[in-house]
């Protein structure tokens, strides 16, 4: 099973159009927030199911805050993060997803790709695929790949990007 993770595409989808045309076939695709108002297209982009949560800037959306989604045999707590204090650093969302029994964490909101794992948790922030901001600024997404066992790998993947 081959899932799509991306973040903070805020209103502009041209990356995500290409990161979906060079991933597919996906069977999943999780957004962790600050869609801005794309999610039905989104959701018809992806062809599959989709997991699309509200970031900080989703105002007057109906998505939800978060949700708790099992893929691949894993509890696996979306959230974008913010009310967890991902800009100083992951203790917050890994506390969470432990509190909550959930193995991995996936949440977006510092547009800077991360995978880590700590105390047993795997975090996954596939960064923004509209406006990265870590070193050198290419726009970003994760692939994450369960085999038969449940055993999982996640990548961080870089588009040099259309603006
Ligand atoms: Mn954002």
């Amino acid at each position: 099973m081959k899932i799509l993770i991306v973040s903070d595409t805020h209103g502009r989808d041209e990356n995500l159009e290409d990161a979906c045309t060079r991933e597919a076939p996906f069977d999943m695709l999780v957004h962790c927030g600050d869609v801005e108002g794309r999610e039905f297209y989104i959701e018809a982009l992806a062809e599959c199911p989709c997991v699309i949560i509200a970031g900080n800037n989703d105002f007057f959306s109906d998505l939800n805050r978060e949700e708790e989604v099992d893929i691949c045999g894993h509890r696996v707590l979306v959230t974008h993060g913010h009310s967890y204090g991902v800009s100083m650093d992951i203790s917050g969302v890994i506390e969470e997803a432990a509190a909550r029994g959930c193995g991995i964490v996936m949440f977006g909101h510092t547009h800077k790709p991360v995978v880590a794992e700590r105390d047993g948790i795997l975090a996954i922030n596939p960064g923004s695929l509209s406006y990265p901001r870590q070193q050198g600024r290419k726009p970003s997404y994760a692939v994450m790949e369960c085999d038969e066992s449940g055993r999982v790998q996640v990548q961080i993947r870089y588009l040099d990007g259309r603006f």
